[in-house]
């Protein structure tokens, strides 16, 4: 019988073999940068910190943290530990806010990207049979490639689609009978929506069963109406270009937090405002160390990404530690009224009422000197109902998750910009 894992010695390991992995590993990319990188030599010198005092995983705290502020000053190759001719691969994030962070790779690298990547996509069921409509944006972006190398390690058929174009994409998933699809989780929703307006009967025309959705945040809600349009199983994919693109971790069946690739990324979950190593069930910032990569190690590298280690075995049978969906972005945290508000708590709320669509945005204004939040949501096309109520409805269920009073209006269909890659939710006015 077919394994249900696409590396079962690996995914099911005990913790303590795992954690010899790790450490062997720990100890070899410490040394590995230190002896081969000026920039990580000096951090380390400047923390008075020798490779040899790694001796147990622990020690790790030990190690300075790497911040994107760090990345930025030595952009573009200032953290590469390889000679620059042995580098054959290279991505680079949006860079809105700032210089774009450059990952680069070598052919072990890739290696490595395309084995992380087949195993997260088995995961979520992607087969040899398979044809995987690849519609995440292809070129500097880590995400189209990363899935792609991972689709055909499995044997999958790569539709190499890249994003946009949708009406193409709609009628090439018709005619290649589609079975799997990654893209952004924004993009799949406003591709059910194309379909519908054009006419199609998704059900019938239509053969796909899973998505491969990541790259930003999304609820559960938001996972529930775009499985319910497609009739799909959608999996969260949780990466960043700072550690290898996608391919860090992914959900199984049970959609009950995110197994991560911990013998290739190590992680801690930290304090954000203290640094402090806390426990897994405690919330905090994601901090990973790549154990495997050569020319660009990240070593204990805050993501600003907050989430919940879960150290439990999974019903799956895997072993490998998960952690929760990400909850929101330190950098998305907004202070409105004293309330600490996500954007995603909004997400949440305007999705659980029956009624709206996907397109929403939040506008963030200042009113005097205070920050203020207005949100506006489209309705589903068949909502014949009122917009008021409507509104009053998620106004209510926002007050109801923070206790707080947004106002609300219910915009026409079409007035939200729809997006093909990462959706920019929050808008500044
Ligand atoms: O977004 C890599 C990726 C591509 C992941 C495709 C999944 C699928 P970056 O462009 O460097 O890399 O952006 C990384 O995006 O620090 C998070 O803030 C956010 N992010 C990525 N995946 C998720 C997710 C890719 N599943 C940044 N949920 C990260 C929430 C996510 N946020």
């Amino acid at each position: 019988m077919e394994s249900k894992y696409w590396d079962p010695k690996i995914e099911t390991m005990k913790l303590e073999e795992l954690k010899k992995i790790q450490l062997k590993r720990l100890k070899e990319v410490i040394k590995r940068v230190y002896e081969n990188n000026a920039v990580y030599h000096k951090l380390f010198k400047d923390a008075g910190l020798k490779p040899e005092e790694i001796k147990t995983l622990d020690d790790i705290k030990k190690v300075p943290f790497l911040t994107k502020d760090e990345l930025r000053k030595y952009y573009p190759f200032g953290l590469v530990c390889v000679p620059m001719s042995e580098v054959v691969e290279l991505h680079a994030s949006s860079g809105t806010t700032g210089k774009p962070v450059v990952g680069t790779y070598t052919k072990y690298d890739l290696d490595v990207w395309s084995e992380v990547m087949a195993r997260i996509m088995y995961t979520a069921g992607v087969r040899k049979e398979d044809r995987y409509q690849n519609s995440f944006g292809y070129g500097l972006f880590t995400g189209a490639h990363g899935f792609e190398k991972g689709a055909q390690k499995i044997g999958a058929l790569v539709v190499p689609m890249s994003s946009g174009n949708t009406l193409r994409q709609l009628q090439l998933m018709k005619d290649f009978e589609t079975t799997a699809i990654g893209c952004t989780p924004s993009y799949l929703a406003y591709m059910a929506e194309a379909a519908e307006k054009k006419g199609y009967d998704i059900e019938k025309d239509f053969k796909l069963k899973v998505g491969m959705c990541g790259a930003e945040s999304w609820s559960d809600e938001m996972r529930k109406k775009i499985e319910d349009k497609w009739g799909i199983s959608a999996f969260d994919n949780y990466g960043l270009t700072e550690i290898i693109g996608p391919g860090v971790s992914v959900e199984c069946e049970e959609h009950d937090g995110l197994h991560i690739n911990t013998d290739h990324f190590y992680v801690e979950i930290i304090d954000p405002k203290t640094g402090e190593v806390l426990e897994p069930g405690e919330k905090g910032e994601l901090v990973f160390t790549t154990l495997t990569k050569e020319a660009f190690p990240s070593i204990r590298f805050r993501t600003k990404d907050l989430s919940i280690l879960i150290e439990e075995e999974c019903d799956c049978g895997r072993t490998l530690p998960r952690h929760v969906r990400i909850l929101g972005r330190s950098d998305d945290m907004m202070k409105v009224r004293g309330v600490i508000v996500f954007p995603k708590q909004i997400e949440e709320a305007i999705m659980k009422i029956e009624g709206t669509s996907e397109n929403y945005q939040i506008v963030k204004y200042k009113s005097g000197v205070m920050t203020r939040l207005k949100v506006r949501v489209e309705p589903e096309p068949v909502f014949k109902g009122d917009k008021n109520l409507l509104a009053k409805k998620i106004q209510q269920e926002i007050y109801g998750i923070l206790n707080l009073t947004v106002d609300v209006d219910v915009v026409n269909i079409g007035d939200i910009p729809r997006s093909t890659g990462k959706a920019k939710r929050v808008v500044e006015e």
